[in-house]
């Protein structure tokens, strides 16, 4: 497996899952500065031109979620989803799609100061937040004793956001964020 990765971008949050999988991987690291993820190359991987992508065989990934998704399901000795048919997999795969649909846009409105106006089509911040608070109870993780791939997602939001500078105000999220962040696995920035 291949990562196209830059240690200062997102492709930290699909690194951070590599290593929770066990994965053998190797990184291709891509120049923001140079532009190389707009190069006709990588747009063949990612038409987005945007990290992380992932390339996997005959198999290419862009968006952190579905590197996410698929990784927990090629690595099922890791335990980081439930199985197919299993009652907890409707939550996990909702949990996973709400951290880039509705949680990382409202808190991009958050920290760029713009209302978030109903018709955008996500939450704004602090009922996500809210959300995040319902869904992890009483912890440590969103499955409670069980560390799964919708920790990773909903995880490295909050940790993205402490690397750019920003806490959430909430001890509960917080203390989720230190917990995330003592994981000997956990995700780092370059
Ligand atoms: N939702 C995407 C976000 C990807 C993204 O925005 N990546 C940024 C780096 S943090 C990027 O590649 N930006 C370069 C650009 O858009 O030119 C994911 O999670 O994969």
């Amino acid at each position: 497996m291949k990562l196209y990765f830059n240690p200062r971008s997102r492709a930290v949050v699909a690194k951070w899952m590599l290593d929770e999988c066990g994965a053998k991987y190797e990184l291709v690291p891509i120049d923001l500065q140079k532009r190389e993820h707009k190069t006709p190359e990588f747009l063949k991987i990612n038409p987005a031109g945007k990290l992380p992508a992932l390339v996997d065989g005959e198999a290419r990934l862009f968006e952190n979620a579905a590197i996410c998704l698929y990784l927990a399901d090629k690595f099922p000795e890791a335990k980081l989803a439930p199985k197919i048919g299993a009652p907890e997999r409707g939550r996990y795969l909702s949990l996973v799609v709400y951290s880039t649909s509705q949680l990382e846009p409202s808190m991009g409105d958050h920290m760029m100061k713009q209302q978030t106006p109903p018709q955008r089509g996500w939450t704004d911040y602090e009922s996500a937040l809210d959300a995040v608070e319902r869904e992890l109870g009483d912890g440590p993780w969103l499955f409670g004793d069980w560390f799964t791939a919708a920790d990773v997602m909903i995880g490295s939001m909050f940790l993205y956001m402490r690397i750019l500078g920003g806490k959430t105000g909430r001890p509960k999220i917080e203390a989720y964020a230190d917990r995330l962040q003592a994981r000997p696995k956990g995700m780092k920035m370059g």
